[in-house]
């Protein structure tokens, strides 16, 4: 992505999360409690998906909102908020978080937290930086030392037992766990060395589809559970991500409670 269009969709990105403080969040329900859609979400999935449609109309367009989307080798991946959840609570842990994919990569990534007014960009091979000006390095603690994020799949509740486990097992190890509930930010949050690690039982693309990005060149690794690289054109995934020195550990944990059904 050459300047211009990292300025353009950098600046899109940013009027969009203004969509973020409108009033009437007309919350729905889509399956079950848990799994909300917003009219933020509508709002700023429509107002990128025409302002993008319009300047790049060579670049497809995938979207968590659209049941209509889906993956190609060429397109952009959006999650209009992730964190939807914390949103209608009025928790303010959320982001946009759109990415460019090219034959399942992501070459561009941006999540941006209208509510923070935090800025996490990166191109591929051109690092990772916050506010177009803070270089994100990963950080360098271990495991004992660690912050270590999961997410359970909260609407889902089948598997707390597993995820739970997990994380009781690593929150033997580290510092503490943390729950913010949002994969975009966990990953971001990881580029910057807030956290160390991060894992997750059941996500989507558009979840991940900037972050991963972010991490890789704030220099971590994000796989799946078998330790395999994120496959975009899948419609979930496990994860886990981090700063590539508490990784295998988490992935240990994982295999200590996966397929074990508790
Ligand atoms: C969330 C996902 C997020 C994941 C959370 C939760 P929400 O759903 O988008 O990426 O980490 O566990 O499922 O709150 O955006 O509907």
């Amino acid at each position: 992505m050459n300047k211009q269009d990292y300025v353009y969709v950098v600046d899109l990105v940013k009027q969009a999360g203004k969509l973020a403080f409108q009033m009437d969040l007309d919350i729905k329900i889509k399956e079950c409690i848990g799994d909300f859609v917003t009219q933020v979400d509508i709002s700023v999935m429509n107002f990128l998906r025409d302002k993008l449609n319009e300047k790049y109309p060579e670049i497809d367009f995938y979207c968590e909102e659209d049941p209509d989307s889906h993956y190609t080798d060429y397109c952009w991946i959006l999650d209009p908020i992730d964190g939807t959840t914390n949103l209608v609570h009025g928790y303010r842990q959320c982001g946009i978080s759109l990415a460019l994919l090219k034959d399942n990569e992501s070459i561009f990534g941006i999540v941006y937290n209208p509510f923070t007014d935090e800025c996490f960009t990166a191109i591929k091979g051109k690092g990772a930086y916050l506010n177009g000006t803070k270089r994100l390095h990963v950080s360098d603690r271990p495991l004992n030392l660690a912050l270590i994020e999961f997410g359970a799949e909260s609407n889902i509740k089948t598997h707390a037992d597993m995820n739970f486990n997990i994380a009781k097992d690593l929150f033997r190890e580290c510092v503490d766990i943390r729950r913010l509930c949002t994969t975009a930010m966990n990953l971001c949050y990881i580029a910057d060395g807030r956290i160390e690690g991060y894992f997750e039982g059941y996500v989507h693309p558009w979840d991940f589809g900037a972050g991963i990005l972010m991490v890789s060149e704030a220099g971590g690794i994000t796989t799946d559970f078998e330790g395999n690289n994120l496959d975009f054109s899948k419609p979930s995934t496990t994860i886990i991500s981090g700063n590539g020195i508490v990784n295998q550990q988490i992935q240990d944990a994982v295999w200590q409670h996966y397929n074990k059904g508790n």
